[in-house]
């Protein structure tokens, strides 16, 4: 299954993400988490956490082959490019983990809410004031079975790219800058945990809304994350892939087409 089939598109196109299951061969799989626990087992510094959840774990990797090889030698790219058209090299990942919540005792009382990428938050590294910093597809690669909810998944408001694109032509680029009001804007929805199992691949829109749920199961989830840029963006023209929200997407062409009447 190399490429996004008809209904697939159409699935990306509704709701701003898809599922592709079993997309990266299990040995590549493997490779990577054998190397990120490997990694872990240096220990972590507990001064870095919350850094480490907002930017990603085992920093040392996340810009090495046995990460890279996930979107770059696994069939994953041919797979988001039938959607997107060619992109660029991917330059790193990020490498997110999301632990079990303690078995007594307090636990987190974070509530879902949805984000876009590239907006400033105290503990993501993109400081106060900064431009949009938007790419074209987020890139989602499982590295562990996540049969349930609540168990640390990805998590998407369906159809919230539209509304994201509406809001960005009626008020400006201001209102992706601050989430805070994300929820409550009409027709944004709500939330839908995704879950699948290793080796599953999640395609999603810049403009999806989208967070990570809490962990209360007994496993480490094990994400790795690529934010992909089509070749077609360029410094001077980024935020007209927010504006025209499918403009990078070569392979969405014929959908978009037929969406329109
Ligand atoms: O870990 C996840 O599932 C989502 C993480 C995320 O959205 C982010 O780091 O921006
Ligand atoms: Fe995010």
């Amino acid at each position: 299954m190399p490429y996004l089939d008809h209904e697939q598109k159409l699935r990306l196109f509704e709701d701003g993400y898809v599922r592709v299951p079993n997309a990266v061969p299990a040995d590549l799989v493997r490779r990577a988490l054998r190397a990120i626990n490997h990694s872990l087992s240096k220990g972590l510094d507990s001064a870095q956490l919350t850094k480490l959840q907002a930017q990603g774990f085992c920093s040392e990797l996340d810009s090495a082959p046995v990460i890279l090889d996930l979107f770059e030698r696994s069939g994953a790219r041919e797979i988001v490019e039938s959607a997107t058209g060619p992109l660029q090299p991917a330059k790193g990942a990020l490498i997110a983990l999301r632990w079990p919540e303690p078995l007594d005792g307090p636990i987190s009382t974070r509530p879902l809410w949805p984000h876009i990428d590239g907006t400033f938050s105290p503990t993501n590294g993109i400081p106060e004031g900064s431009p949009l910093l938007n790419y074209t597809a987020n890139i989602g690669i499982l590295l562990s079975d996540l049969p349930d909810t609540n168990a640390g998944n990805f998590t998407v408001w369906p159809g919230s790219h539209r509304v994201l694109n509406r809001q960005f032509h009626e008020r400006g680029v201001e209102a992706l800058l601050d989430n805070s009001k994300f929820p409550s804007i009409p027709g944004f929805g709500q939330p839908r945990q995704i879950t699948g199992t290793a080796g599953d691949l999640v395609i999603a829109h810049y403009l999806l809304g989208h967070d990570y749920a809490i962990n209360l199961s007994p496993h480490i989830r094990y994400k790795i994350f690529f934010f992909t840029v089509s070749t077609a963006q360029t410094d001077g023209n980024r935020l007209g892939g927010v504006a025209d929200m499918w403009r990078d997407w070569a392979g969405m062409q014929g959908i978009c087409a037929s969406q329109r009447g």
